[in-house]
């Protein structure tokens, strides 16, 4: 697994394409025109000047992939729609969901993992989105899909995914990690990239009618009603509770994923969107929802995603994803080529509401500086951190420390270990450290 390529394996050195005064005579000898080259002399001359770190820019000149036109810009190009439902380039065939080899019995009750170590801003592309099935995954055919809602409402309905599209409908940003994300990091060091230490983890703008809603179309009881349970057209037959409040707050009954329908591995044609609540809730092929007075000690919520604590109990329903970040880029598996400039990059989420900060550290936590948030900043959705650094060649420590609104702080590993333990599998939320070592190679490792 160490071994295996990560997407963007390598950083370029971000100058790299900065051009000196020889090159604006080659420019001019390739045939443009005065303006144009006016224009790229100003632009390379501004960004060159921005450098940090004064490096010396490199020297293309002579290089044919300046001085020779490529075959693309003098012949025709492919007409459009040669791909009707557009892919990536063949050049990026390395961003791939992976899978951890050997980490269940079988594949349909498996996890593959979100590359983030390749992905930009905040919105996962629907294609990478992480996926966990208990059961295998489908694609059921929407007509004949259906919701029951039943229980303790005054008329039990279904619901054919017609009658739910022609419904009040919002669009909203979310992120869903699964509570199992950096579970293996609990006792110590044991994957080699952010993929697989972070990977279950995506965002997404979900499209549905609001739970509520449907609720108050059923006439839930209102004066005894305390929960609802939700439950998957699978084969596990997944059922998940949520209390009541929750249900009514700002949960999404869902058939939209980036601007399109779910795609079949995240629930297609229906799934819920529990805003800030572990991924288990988040009920795919949902095909049920029960509304009752009494948590539903299901099996699965007995024993599946509660948290072992070092005194030998369990604790339940933790099911809110606490504040948490993570460095993308430089990561673990990642290689710097020369010391220099670098955008730091990476993520930071909170199941309680909006980013309030993210500090960085380069020298594992001793210092640390604040990091520009980009917007858009929304409550319980991915928001993508930068902050420059000028690698000096020595071995660095980076970390990345994120801080919600609510005020809590992401605890470091050695801290979550003193309250937890190291039995635990779920909610590790813990700050990660990256290894930056002198011949640039970084790695995954525990420093607190
Ligand atoms: N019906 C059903 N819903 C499900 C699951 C499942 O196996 N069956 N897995 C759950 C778990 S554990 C997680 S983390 C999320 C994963 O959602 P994704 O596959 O879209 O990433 O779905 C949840 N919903
Ligand atoms: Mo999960």
């Amino acid at each position: 697994m160490a071994n295996e390529p990560t997407q963007r394996g390598r950083i370029l050195r971000a100058p790299e394409h900065f051009v000196d005064g020889q090159l604006a005579a080659d420019i001019t000898a390739s045939g443009l025109n005065e303006e144009r080259r006016g224009f790229l002399r100003r632009s390379f001359l501004a960004a060159g000047a921005a450098l940090a770190g004064g490096q010396a820019l490199a020297q293309p000149a002579g290089d044919p992939n300046i001085l020779n036109l490529p075959e693309h810009a003098r012949t025709l190009g492919k007409p459009v729609a040669s791909n009707p439902y557009g892919m990536p380039s063949k050049f990026e065939t390395n961003l791939l969901r992976r899978e951890s080899p050997g980490l269940t019995r079988v594949g349909a009750a498996s996890v593959a993992f979100t590359p983030l170590q390749g992905l930009f801003g905040i919105i996962t592309p629907s294609g990478l989105h992480f996926e966990r099935h208990h059961q295998g995954w489908y694609d059921i055919d929407p007509s004949k899909h259906r919701l029951m809602i039943n229980g303790m409402v005054k008329t039990p309905k279904v619901y054919t995914m017609d009658d739910l599209m022609r419904m009040p409908s919002v669009s909203r940003m979310h992120f869903i990690e699964c509570g199992a994300n950096t579970a293996m990091e609990w006792g110590n060091v044991a994957v080699p990239t952010v993929q697989y230490s972070h990977g279950m983890l995506s965002c997404s703008e979900f499209t549905g009618v609001p739970l509520s809603v449907l609720l108050e179309e059923c006439g839930y009881d209102k004066k005894n009603a305390r929960v609802i349970l939700a439950e998957g057209g699978d084969g596990s037959a997944m059922t998940r509770t949520i209390s009541l409040d929750r249900a009514l707050d700002d949960v999404i009954v869902a058939w939209g994923m980036n601007g399109e329908m779910l795609r079949p591995e995240n629930g297609y044609p229906l799934r819920l969107v529990v805003p800030g609540v572990q991924g288990v809730s988040w009920v795919k092929w949902l095909r049920r929802i029960e509304v009752g007075d009494q948590p539903y000690a299901t099996k699965d919520e007995a024993v599946h995603y509660i948290d072992a604590m070092p005194d030998g109990n369990f604790r339940q329903y933790t099911s809110i994803q606490e504040c948490k970040s993570v460095i993308t880029t430089p990561s673990a598996g990642q290689t710097l080529l020369d010391k220099g400039f670098y955008n730091v990059t990476g993520l930071a989420w909170s199941g309680r509401g909006r980013i309030k900060r993210v500090d960085v550290s380069v020298d594992g936590g001793r210092n640390w500086r604040t990091a520009r948030l980009e917007s858009p900043v929304l409550p319980k959705c991915l928001t993508r951190f930068n902050i420059d650094w000028v690698w000096d060649g020595s071995p660095a420590v980076l970390q990345s420390r994120a801080i919600d609104e609510t005020g809590y702080v992401q605890p470091k590993i050695n801290e979550l270990r003193a309250v937890r333990g190291t039995k635990s599998i779920y909610h590790n939320n813990a700050i990660q450290s990256w290894q930056v070592a002198q011949s640039g190679e970084v790695s995954n490792v525990q420093v607190y």
